[in-house]
């Protein structure tokens, strides 16, 4: 063999070795998927609100896309990542409520990824009642979790208990199956923390973190729901007087356990090792005893409660914002970050004092408008901010359509690859479809059905047979209900047609 052939062939197979690479570089991406618990995209700094410093899923946004219009379908736990996982609305994912079982056996995500090659597993909050299906391995917490000293229930149905605090023990767990994996395998990994719902327990060392600043209040915290409908006067989710003063707010360590939130503050103050419980009763005791000395009332009582509740809120976001810069570390380190697509969302939005409230439920923006982050390599623009009405459910598609996987015929949403690659497709969705199930209940929030487009969001709360109607681009906030407004009327009939469209395309009734 002449030189000339040796060199000629160590071309070729560097070539066909190097495109070999490519291939299996770009074909089937990792996915990372972290999702937190009623994490309001308020509280992520790449949103711009400035409540708090998020640097590691700004990391993300600077280095992949930001949604402006990711809504959810209903605005709940359950709910809504029983619509993730399966794909498809509420009335089809067989979860409208927290409780109802979600039944493991339809076609999911996960299981499309599997039959494409992929490894998947499961870790933290899964919230649907029944065991995980369509991973490999899964350890999810049973519930709602617990912050500290949490148990998991294994894949082999095993509870262990662990010392700790619940975010850094899921990313742990990520890490470990992450390490011993297949590595000859693409994988899909479900982060999902608990943090930060509610009852917001800062890790200790957070728990000063937020001391010494103001959190700037919503314009809002005042609302009196002038124009709106019953719905919104019923609630009960005003930070004023819903929050309770141990179990949420902190105000006693110690309390007497007379209260339904007392022994539950109790409970779980009794999981805290005695050094965890010191650290909490020196962080907040000097702070009560400043605010029981002030005796505040009315809208001074208010404001403190928010200032409260938002620290500790935020302060349980900083160490999921620290877990998702030990995954991101991970990857690079592990020569990973390339070829690894990573999400951060949350199962819904969520009230950060705007009308003066905490929780979600209901379709206003702050609960229907969710957090999406997605960093991929060589396919995302880095630094895009995207505006296409997503939803939560088509996450999934999403991924089975990178991963090129079969995307079953029952799910419901669409795949927004080509937005993630710069392209919005023409025949996108117009209307996002909502629909919120669970009357009564904690929170009071009646049912409702609505439909956004992008310049109006139309709400009926048919327990109650009335309808709001916002005009989104003169009404940011949607504080003036312009329903039966004659201005308005041609936009109401239009609006009232797509709701009944969307309900008949989506076979979902108002039951
Ligand atoms: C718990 C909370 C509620 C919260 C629901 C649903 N109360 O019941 O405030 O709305 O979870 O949250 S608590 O007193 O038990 O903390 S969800 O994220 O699971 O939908
Ligand atoms: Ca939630």
């Amino acid at each position: 063999m002449s030189v000339k052939t040796i060199v000629c062939f160590l071309i070729i197979c560097l070539i066909l070795g190097f495109n070999a690479n490519t291939r299996a570089q770009s074909s089937q991406p990792n996915i990372v998927f972290i999702m937190s618990d009623d994490h309001g995209y308020q509280a992520v700094s790449a949103y711009g609100y400035g409540l708090n410093h998020t640097p590691n899923i700004d990391r993300l946004a600077a280095e992949g896309m930001l949604f402006n219009n990711a809504f959810v379908n209903n605005s709940l736990c359950a709910p809504s990542r029983a619509s993730i996982i399966s794909g498809k609305f509420s009335n089809k994912s067989t979860v409208r409520k927290i409780g109802d079982l979600f039944d493991g056996s339809q076609t999911t995500f996960p299981k499309q990824l599997q039959k494409a090659g992929y490894q998947t597993a499961f870790i933290g909050k899964w919230h649907l009642f029944t065991y995980p299906t369509g991973f490999d391995y899964w350890n999810m917490l049973p519930a709602q979790g617990e912050y500290y000293k949490p148990q998991f229930i294994r894949d082999n149905k095993d509870t262990v208990q662990l010392d700790g605090y619940v975010t850094n023990l899921i990313t742990d767990d990520a890490i470990r199956w992450l390490d011993q994996r297949d590595k000859n395998k693409p994988f899909c990994v479900l982060v999902w923390n608990k943090a930060p719902h509610r009852n917001w327990m800062p890790e200790v060392k957070y728990l000063n973190k937020f001391d010494s600043v103001e959190i700037p209040e919503p314009p809002t915290l005042f609302d009196d729901y002038a124009t709106r409908t019953r719905a919104a006067h019923e609630q009960k989710m005003e930070i004023g007087k819903w929050l309770s003063p141990n179990y949420d707010l902190k105000e006693d360590m110690y309390p007497d356990g007379t209260q339904r939130y007392d022994n539950m503050w109790k409970n779980i103050f009794a999981r805290l090792t005695p050094e965890e419980q010191q650290a909490y009763a020196n962080a907040y005791n000097p702070k009560n005893e400043a605010f029981r000395k002030a005796n505040l009332q009315g809208d001074d009582l208010t404001r403190w409660k928010y200032q409260r509740y938002m620290k500790d809120y935020l302060s349980t976001i900083q160490t999921v914002d620290d877990n998702v810069g030990r995954l991101l570390d991970y990857l690079e380190k592990n020569h990973l970050d390339k070829n690894t697509i990573v999400i951060y969302t949350s199962d819904q939005g969520f009230y950060l004092g705007e009308h003066g409230w905490f929780d979600k439920r209901f379709m206003y923006k702050e609960s229907f408008k969710t957090p999406l982050v997605i960093r991929w390599p060589g396919t995302i623009k880095p630094g895009s901010v995207n505006n296409t009405a997503v939803m939560n459910l088509d996450i999934g598609e999403t991924l089975i359509d990178a991963a090129h996987g079969d995307v079953p015929a029952d799910m419901q949403g669409q795949s927004f690859l080509p937005v993630l690659k710069g392209k919005t497709p023409k025949n996108w969705r117009k209307y996002v479809y909502y629909h919120y199930y669970d009357s009564g209940g904690e929170h009071n929030v009646a049912r409702h059905v609505g439909v956004r487009s992008d310049k109006y969001k139309l709400i009926y709360f048919y327990e109650n047979k009335e309808w709001e109607l916002y005009d989104l681009q003169k009404d940011k906030e949607e504080l003036n209900n312009v329903y039966d407004n004659k201005k308005y009327a041609k936009v109401q009939a239009i609006m009232k047609k797509a709701l009944d469209e969307q309900m008949k395309r989506y076979d979902d009734t108002l039951d």
